[in-house]
């Protein structure tokens, strides 16, 4: 096994087993271009279990994220079947190491889309938009990472839940977004966080994954990434997303 090959398979098992690791970043300081060659085999390995591609989701979009995490570069992950967790339903903590859940919108693609666009182009292959949460599991202890570190572990993807789909005529330039946890509002902020309009965020993914010799497909869902920073999850919680004219989403935490 080539030394790429042995960290995809380091991430993917902890991943797999929600057993936190040491950050390679200890041992050895990847590439930009490494970590995503390690995030590619993590993701085939998940692929040879069965899993199948779904979309993209894009991460450290907004002020808010990066000061959370200290990692000031856009980055982005993969998304598969098998992350996908229920509308309404019970998310089982088991599943996880110490996940955080945060809000975002999603895109849904009608068209393919790749390589240098324009936003205008970027809407043109959206067929739907919906309110988003994602839960971000880093596998690295303490939830601390570096640039290489979080790439090679997936950008953190790990759960995501997708709210009612609207028109993609939906203005999202400035959309007020309040994440709950029981009741209460944890985090409130603006769709325009995602880095001034979530678009870009989509104008983004369609040329890193250009960079990775992939395209956006349509029937491909791309999270836009956080607009606020990330709240820890718990037993019990029950985890409410409201986006003005999008509507909500929600979800329970379980065992
Ligand atoms: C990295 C993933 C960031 C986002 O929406 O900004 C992300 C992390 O915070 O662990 O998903
Ligand atoms: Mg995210």
């Amino acid at each position: 096994m080539s030394r790429l090959d042995q960290l995809a398979a380091y991430v993917d098992e902890a991943a797999l087993t929600a057993t936190e690791i040491a950050q390679i970043s200890e041992t050895h300081k990847l590439t930009i271009a490494e970590a995503y060659a390690v995030q590619a085999l993590s993701v085939q390995r998940r692929y040879a279990r069965g899993e199948t591609r779904v979309g993209v989701k894009m991460g450290l979009t907004s002020r808010a994220k990066m000061i959370q995490v200290g990692v000031s570069d856009v980055v982005w992950g993969r998304l598969t079947d098998a992350m996908r967790e229920e509308e309404g339903g019970t998310v089982s903590m088991a599943r996880y190491i110490h996940p955080r859940v945060e809000p975002e919108i999603a895109f849904l693609m009608k068209a393919p889309l790749a390589g240098r666009v324009s936003p205008l182009e970027a809407m043109a292959a959206v067929g739907a938009v919906a309110p988003a949460l994602e839960i971000i599991d880093s596998r690295y202890k303490a939830f601390k990472f570096d640039v290489g570190d979080v790439i090679a572990d997936n950008s953190s993807s790990s759960g995501f839940v997708i709210g009612q789909w609207a028109p993609p005529t939906v203005d999202l330039s400035n959309l007020g977004m309040v994440l709950s946890i029981d009741g209460r509002a944890g985090e409130i902020g603006s769709s325009a966080a995602i880095l001034g309009h979530p678009v870009r965020s989509l104008v983004a993914a369609a040329r890193m994954v250009a960079e990775a010799g992939e395209r956006l497909e349509a029937g491909d869902i791309v999270l836009a990434g956080g607009a606020t920073a990330a709240i820890p999850m718990a037993v019990g919680q029950s985890v409410l997303l409201e986006v003005e004219s999008l509507g909500q989403v929600a979800f329970n935490v379980g065992d």
